[in-house]
């Protein structure tokens, strides 16, 4: 398909004909072949996404995004009610972007027996709560029964477990071997027995970046990028769906990100099951990694707004590009709703790992404001399950 008006012009003040029949101008002419393939339903290859993240022509290339957005998802921006479960803190790992772990005996730790949790649950839950999302640390003396009754015991008072990272689930390969048997328990029994336990979606944590230069430097100690994706493919094919995160904005390069963003997409393509696609961006305090780097700025808004739209063109076969407020605060939120975002997650009422590392937000958001911030976008709030399942759509605002 060719971009209508474009043919003959100048490209310095060419147009992107958007699907409202706005017209935007592209002003890096490297965008033109891009944009025309992409609108066509073409795919990016790696040298065009290193130049979508390289043009300086930030608007054309959210337009695009946004262009991509409105094809995939419609005018629908989804959220969900959650609460955000940190059970515990105490983690093994060190990896060095994480201001929340902590060993057992330090200042700051908490750590949840499994009524502690009821309790816990009890006291943030309220009747519209559906997704409990679970977010913590590689415990080293938890055994494996522990993590099935979590999930259980959530279940069956009636909410959604989305649960434990590809990096847990590696971890619980360790702890999950019964007494007397020799072979290594694999992913696909581990998540096996998760799912019994009413597992229904997996978190995209623990990805970070791929690139072994980087994850050696950043977490060395977690699980690798194929053990990663491997769990991943797993779980898809044992029908559990899950996101894919990527946290950017430390030493990463953005030919790294596109690395990142690759093979995920080749992931989806062999074994699909992501939802969501979700970009972190690094928060800098509190932590070994901000340290080393003297780093104390959170990163720009172009770089994030940049980010999520590359995002999008390139994951042609992921359905959700997640703008997360947390890291990124609301207000950017709102905006990346015009930059290929279709989901601003959930309500979270108590965020604790990017706050333990300097996030600036709030811990938690009503479902009104959700609300508002997507129809004074011009969107159409849907409020989902953790599988996306529509609950209620919203009127958009009239105005
Ligand atoms: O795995 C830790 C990251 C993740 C920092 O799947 C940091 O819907 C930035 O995975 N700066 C946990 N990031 C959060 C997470 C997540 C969040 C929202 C939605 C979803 C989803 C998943 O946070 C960790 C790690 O990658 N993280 N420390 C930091 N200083």
């Amino acid at each position: 398909m060719t971009i209508p008006g474009h043919v003959n012009a100048t490209p310095a003040f060419d147009h992107l004909p958007l699907p409202s029949g706005v017209d935007l101008p592209i002003r890096d002419p490297a965008l033109l072949p891009i944009a025309d393939k992409v609108l066509a339903g073409g795919r990016v290859n790696a040298e065009e996404g290193m130049t979508l993240f390289h043009t300086p022509d930030l608007p054309a290339l959210a337009a695009l995004a946004d262009a991509v957005r409105a094809r995939q998802v419609g005018d629908k921006a989804y959220y969900v009610h959650s609460l955000r479960l940190s059970q515990t803190n105490v983690c093994y790992v060190g990896c060095t972007f994480c201001g929340f772990q902590r060993t057992m005996d330090q200042e700051g730790v908490w750590d949840m027996d499994l009524d502690d949790v009821w309790n816990y649950v009890g006291e943030h839950a309220t009747p519209e709560l559906i997704e409990i999302h679970i977010s913590s640390g590689h415990h080293p003396k938890r055994d494996w029964a522990y993590y099935l009754d979590l999930t259980r015991g959530l279940t069956e008072r009636g909410y959604q477990v989305k649960a434990w990272t590809a990096a847990e689930i590696h971890h619980f390969t360790r702890i999950a071997r019964p007494k007397g048997r020799s072979e290594p328990v694999s992913y696909r029994e581990v998540l096996q027995e998760l799912k019994d336990a009413g597992l229904v979606a997996m978190p995209g944590g623990g990805a970070e970046i791929f690139a072994e230069r980087v994850r050696q430097r950043i977490a060395r100690a977690k699980v690798n990028a194929e053990g990663w994706l491997d769990v991943h493919r797993t779980a898809h094919e044992l029908g559990i769906p899950t996101n894919a995160t990527m946290l950017y904005g430390h030493i990463e390069t953005l030919e790294e990100r596109l690395d990142h963003m690759l093979r995920i997409r080749a992931l989806q393509d062999e074994a699909p099951g992501f939802m969501s696609f979700v970009p972190l961006a690094f928060q800098p305090d509190n932590n070994q990694l901000a340290r080393e780097l003297g780093k104390t700025e959170f990163t720009t808004g172009l770089d994030d707004l940049r980010n999520l739209a590359v995002a999008r063109i390139v994951l042609d076969n992921v359905p959700h590009i997640k703008g997360y407020w947390i890291m990124i605060t609301p207000e950017l939120v709102q905006v990346s709703l015009s930059s290929g975002v279709s989901d601003v997650d959930g309500t979270i009422k108590d965020e604790r790992i990017a706050h333990a590392s300097g996030a600036s937000t709030d811990t938690g958001i009503s479902e009104e404001e959700l609300q508002r911030l997507i129809q004074d976008a011009g969107r159409t709030p849907v409020k989902r399950d953790a599988l996306y399942n529509e609950l209620q759509v919203y009127a958009p605002n009239a105005a």
